[in-house]
């Protein structure tokens, strides 16, 4: 197995969504093991701390929730991102998915340096693809794919230098979609793969269709978790719970494949909220996934003494 040096990044984001406890989200990774799961898989792991916004002065903002405070983000997290790349394996452990508008510009900046195309793979619920002015609910965890895609009224927020193709995205999870995000997205070719697809065909032949896609064009592959991705009955810790997620092994297939496909560059794990979870369960399973995706097999997970 090829070893990696991972770069954890602390993303203390709470400022996509009013609900409150996404800051606890880097802690409770180190407090599950994160950096050691992946020792233990042979890899190096840096823990660099936790990334702070650059200043801002919030505003009221008639809708917008928090959009000076997530645009600080946003430029912090680019270069954080950016810098992650260079040296390795960037994990940023969340935070909401508002910080996803700060890692994936980052990634995109470092794709472009390399002249390699980027894909995105967005595990989740939602589509995360309003723009500040289709969103209703003022939360910007619900527009980094459409920050990203260069869709417009972004005022404010760090120039996107090329919009990422929508040919190079794929998200695989979908049950809760607005009907702005579905108008939207029903002219885009962004890859979407719904529960109902999950449950006739599998999720190993979308998502193989898709990481055949990024080989055949040599790309850097970013891939980003939403805890929401996942059944509530098995990740409780998040604030926008939707019925009818993934299972435990369909999360684990997923990352077991990216982990064969050597593809993945960089990983978002986004939403989990402490403040919600039930000693410790979600972030244990988010733990675990992520080292799946780093390699390790269902028939060496270590069993833990409590
Ligand atoms: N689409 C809804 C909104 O924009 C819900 C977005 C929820 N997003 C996340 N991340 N939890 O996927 O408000
Ligand atoms: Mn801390
Ligand atoms: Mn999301
Ligand atoms: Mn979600």
């Amino acid at each position: 197995m090829t070893q990696q040096t991972c770069i954890l990044i602390g993303a203390p984001v709470d400022s996509g969504k009013r609900r409150r406890g996404c800051l606890m989200g880097p802690d409770a990774y180190r407090t599950a093991g994160l950096a050691e799961a992946l020792r233990d898989l042979g890899h190096g792991v840096q823990d660099r701390g936790d990334v702070r916004p650059a200043p801002f002065t919030p505003k009221p903002h008639a809708k917008l929730h928090a959009l000076e405070e997530t645009i600080a983000w946003t430029t912090a997290l680019a270069e954080a991102a950016e810098a992650g790349l260079r040296d390795g394996l960037p994990i940023f452990m969340g935070g909401d998915h508002a910080l996803s508008l700060g890692t994936v510009l980052g990634a995109m900046r470092h794709s472009e340096a390399q002249n390699r195309p980027l894909f995105v793979l967005w595990l989740d619920a939602h589509s995360d693809f309003h723009t500040p002015e289709t969103t209703d609910s003022g939360n910007l965890h619900g527009t980094p794919l459409g920050y990203v895609t260069g869709r417009p009224d972004f005022d404010g927020f760090p120039e996107i230098p090329m919009p990422l193709a929508q040919d190079n995205i794929a998200i695989i999870g979908l049950r809760s979609v607005d009907s702005a995000e579905r108008a939207a997205l029903q002219d885009t070719t962004v890859q979407r793969v719904d529960m109902r697809e999950i449950d006739e065909t599998g999720i190993a032949k979308p998502l193989s269709g898709f990481l055949e896609r990024v080989a055949r064009s040599n790309g850097m592959l970013h891939v980003s978790l939403d805890v929401d991705f996942l059944d509530p009955s098995v990740a409780p810790a998040v604030g926008t719970t939707v019925p009818g997620g993934a299972t435990i092994r369909e999360g684990h297939l997923v990352m077991e494949m990216l982990h064969d496909s050597g593809l993945m560059t960089s990983l978002d794990l986004v939403e989990l909220n402490p403040f919600l979870d039930e000693r410790g369960r979600t972030a244990q399973v988010m733990v675990d996934l992520a080292a799946s995706a780093l390699g390790r097999r269902v028939f060496d997970r270590p069993t833990r003494a409590f």
